[in-house]
């Protein structure tokens, strides 16, 4: 059959992350709320800071901004994540990176399904931040067994999202027609119920062995838990929030303030309470809060050294700190935040040569109109000296399991802090998923080697 007539992957994710978003706002009007104050300050941004305008319009980010988001959702079972995988496939999204909540007491273990390569990132950034329930956790083997049938009975797809999904993995693509029914059946998946699958009492004692148990466990699917917009100033949002209802977290989780933003930095506001009916009552008599809301702010992806830094800086706080981040110890915890990430340099120049960050490289005016003269420079180095390449840094595209650990926390109460013994286990994970996570260092690093080919493309040079 000819392709010819396929939509894009990435259009199917753009599209399907626009009728998630529209969806979303319907079902929680504080998200609209939100979002509209997001627009308000990145708009403040770009007119009142005009080199942060010019990096983001020749980085391709400003083009992305409006359209930029991240939403998460909980699974619970290894058929359930493994059919999601081949569902965000037919949207061009791969699940990048492993993380592993259960240190922090939440017993998940998570990846994120996005687009790779950076043509598709500019078309749609969208990504989902997956987590599979770790029922072996639960250490009643009772309510384990429990929670193990009431999954097993339910789907949470579609038989007509079931069916498009195997059509697009047959044949290689939807047309224009199945890509709109596909986004309308894949949307259902991640919708509200306001109808419980267990009774009160099983939900009760679901709850009690873990908050996020009762979440997974008791609906009919795993409902979008919230979507994030990307704003360029997270302070101001922050600051803001109160004037419009929002009351946020102490703390933005991630590097302090920087000139030069690295990584991502987080904040949240609490779940909703939302009346539901469980199985035993005909009409919503209880509740149960799971959606939330939370903006981000992305910075500059770091390599494995960068990384490393970050990670030791952050410990290094935390231990000075002596405790989890709270209402009490915010104003501590910035402040020993600041001390500390005092060590990591910045501005792009010392990132780029210190090999902290990643970067993509492109040819200037200047670069092109020099190309055939005998005496110009043929080194990265001299090249950037001469202006005639230009260096943006690559924005990171993931998340961090010590800023998700605090958003799931403050989500779900302070009073749910449990420990578990278990370790890690990655494998098991992509067991469950039905193939392996993707390493997101590699991708910074082809995407950035990427850059370089073409660069040295241009410029008529061997190699750069
Ligand atoms: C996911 C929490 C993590 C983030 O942005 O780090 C997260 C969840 O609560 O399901 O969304
Ligand atoms: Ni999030």
């Amino acid at each position: 059959m000819s392709n010819q007539h396929f939509v894009s992957p990435d259009l199917i994710r753009q599209g399907f992350s626009r009728a998630m978003s529209d969806m979303y706002r319907e079902e929680v009007p504080l998200y609209g709320t939100l979002m509209a104050l997001v627009a308000q300050v990145n708009a403040q941004v770009l007119e009142q800071q005009p080199a942060i305008a010019r990096h983001l319009q020749h980085s391709g980010e400003l083009q992305r901004l409006d359209l930029e988001r991240h939403g998460a959702i909980r699974v619970g079972s290894a058929a359930e994540l493994a059919t999601l995988a081949r569902l965000f496939a037919v949207m061009g999204m791969q699940p990048v990176g492993y993380y592993d909540l259960t240190p922090a007491g939440v017993p998940v273990h998570s990846t994120a399904f996005r687009a790779v390569h950076e043509e598709a990132l500019h078309v749609s950034p969208f990504r989902v931040f997956t987590s599979l329930l770790r029922l072996e956790l639960i250490d009643n083997p009772e309510l384990r067994r429990f929670a193990e049938q009431v999954l097993a009975q339910r789907s949470i797809f579609t038989p007509k999202a079931l069916e498009l999904i195997e059509q697009a993995h047959a044949q290689g693509g939807l047309d224009e027609h199945d890509t709109q029914r596909f986004i309308q059946e894949a949307l259902e998946t991640f919708r509200w119920h306001h109808h419980a699958t267990v009774t009160a009492a099983q939900y009760a004692s679901l709850s009690a062995q873990h908050r996020l148990i009762a979440d997974v466990v008791a609906f009919k699917g795993p409902h979008i838990n919230h979507l994030t917009p990307r704003t360029l100033d997270i302070d101001e949002v922050q600051r803001l929030m109160p004037e419009h209802g929002i009351t946020p977290k102490a703390v933005i989780e991630g590097p302090p303030r920087r000139a030069c933003p690295i990584l991502l930095r987080q904040t949240s506001f609490k779940a909703l309470e939302e009346r539901v009916a469980f199985t035993d009552q005909d009409l919503p008599q209880g509740s149960h809060s799971a959606r939330f809301g939370e903006i981000e702010q992305r910075g500059a992806a770091l390599t494995p050294k960068g990384r490393a830094l970050y990670d030791r800086l952050l410990n290094a706080a935390r231990d000075a700190l002596g405790d989890f981040p709270s209402e009490s110890n915010a104003q501590r915890y910035n402040q020993l935040m600041q001390a500390h990430f005092d060590e990591f340099p910045d501005n792009h120049d010392a990132m780029r040569e210190q090999g902290l960050a990643y970067f993509r490289y492109f040819v200037s005016d200047a670069g092109l109109a020099a190309r055939h003269q005998p005496q110009r420079p043929t080194t990265l180095s001299a090249l950037l000296a001469a202006g005639h390449l230009r260096a943006e840094p690559l924005v990171y595209e993931d998340f961090l399991p010590v800023s998700a650990a605090g958003i799931f926390q403050s989500n779900l109460g302070d009073d749910s802090q449990s420990h578990y013994a278990a370790h890690s286990n990655r494998q098991a994970f992509e067991t469950a998923l039905g193939r392996a996570t993707l390493d997101e260092l590699q991708l910074y690093a082809q995407t950035q080697q990427r850059s370089l080919e073409q660069c040295a493309a241009s410029l008529g040079l061997p190699a750069l």
